[in-house]
């Protein structure tokens, strides 16, 4: 242990719980492409229902982490805003949660230099997101950046700067976030009680929507093949012609039951369905004898569910102004509440303050 006095005493202040006994929530999404159903089952619906109305909740679009492959900067500028507009529109409330642009808050950057230097080079190498975005790098022909490498002690950094008791994400970042609790602790250990370790929260069905064309694999957006990926701003028939199309069985029972190894089409199409309507994926499968009718009973579920979005987006398109300035907003209290930790961070590992 490292701390010294002053450093333990402004971590100590830094790390007292925000606002009484609420808890605080932190999550993030990139926009490295067009939203999808799995953002919005696997993390947004989440924040929305629940998680703004229980806790001190700040949702990031996370612009930096979009950097970590090669992009067009047009295209990062243009999605920051619309997955921004699309939080909204799903419904998160200004009044009740901070949303911001990670780049528009420094912090983030500061403490993830921090993290790289409590991270060791062999662990980032074990990330399975990092092994699987080197492979689809390299079969594009492009090289990797170091950025993708070091992504999780930004995503680190994302998190702890906020003093954040739980992160609502889906399951594909489960090994980042155990992550993250590592380098919090080990932090910790190393230079005194600075970080808060925090806890991932998974939704409990559609924690991970797969590819409706390759259901062994994530319904991801930045996928080259968009044929399996249902986008939030697809129009109703583009999403009804791709459910429709799904891949439902490959073993040829031509029964429907819920069961992920041997039907792991069927079992997706199954927990989206569960998921849209408040059912459970095991009781939906006894009520359907073809895939073509539970084809479109999903397909019309997801219609449903994203109409409300589709139309406030459009509204909220007609409005930039209150977008930029909810973003303002947002940063400037995101910025408020991370300085004095990153602050106490910079100090506990020995950095001099500014004179
Ligand atoms: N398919 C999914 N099912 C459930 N949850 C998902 N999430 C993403 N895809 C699914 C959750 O959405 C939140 C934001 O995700 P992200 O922006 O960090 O990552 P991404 O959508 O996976 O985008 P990438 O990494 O740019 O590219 P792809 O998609 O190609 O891997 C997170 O809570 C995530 O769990």
């Amino acid at each position: 242990m490292a701390g010294t006095t002053q450093s333990t005493a402004a971590a100590a202040a830094a790390t007292a719980t925000p606002t009484g006994t609420r808890k605080r929530i932190f999550s993030g999404i990139q926009p490295s492409g067009h939203l999808t159903l799995g953002n919005y089952l696997g993390a947004m619906r989440r924040w929305v229902e629940e998680d703004q109305h229980r806790a001190d909740a700040l949702f990031c679009v996370v612009d930096m982490h979009a950097l970590t492959v090669e992009h067009d900067p047009a295209r990062v500028r243009r999605l920051t805003r619309q997955t921004a507009t699309l939080l909204l529109a799903a419904g998160l409330d200004p009044r009740r949660c901070a949303v911001f642009v990670q780049s528009h808050v420094a912090e983030h950057a500061r403490l993830s230099y921090l993290m790289e230097c409590t991270a060791s080079d062999g662990e980032m190498r074990r990330m399975i997101q990092y092994k699987e975005k080197v492979a689809r790098e390299e079969a594009r022909g492009r090289s990797v950046r170091l950025s993708l490498l070091t992504y999780p002690a930004l995503m680190a950094a994302d998190i702890l700067a906020y003093g954040t008791d739980e992160v609502p994400v889906g399951d594909d970042q489960a090994q980042h976030m155990e992550l993250t609790r590592d380098l919090a602790v080990r932090f910790n250990q190393r230079y005194g009680p600075v970080f808060t370790v925090p806890r991932a929260v998974h939704p409990q069905v559609a924690a991970r929507v797969m590819d409706l064309r390759d259901p062994t694999s994530k319904m991801g957006k930045s996928n080259d093949d968009t044929g399996g990926i249902v986008y939030l701003l697809d129009e109703a028939d583009v999403i009804r012609k791709k459910v429709m199309r799904a891949v439902t069985d490959s073993g040829g029972t031509g029964e429907v039951g819920y069961d992920r190894e041997a039907q792991p089409g069927v079992a997706n199409l199954l927990d989206v369905l569960a998921a849209c309507t408040g059912g459970r994926p095991q009781v939906l499968a006894e009520e359907y004898t073809s895939y073509g009718a539970l084809k479109k009973d999903t397909a019309e579920a997801v219609v449903e569910m994203l109409r409300p979005l589709r139309e406030r987006h459009a509204e909220l398109c007609a409005d930039p102004a209150y977008v930029d300035e909810v973003l303002r907003a947002g940063a400037e209290r995101a910025r408020g509440l991370a300085r004095p930790r990153v602050d106490a961070a910079y100090a506990a590992v020995g950095l001099m303050p500014p004179v």
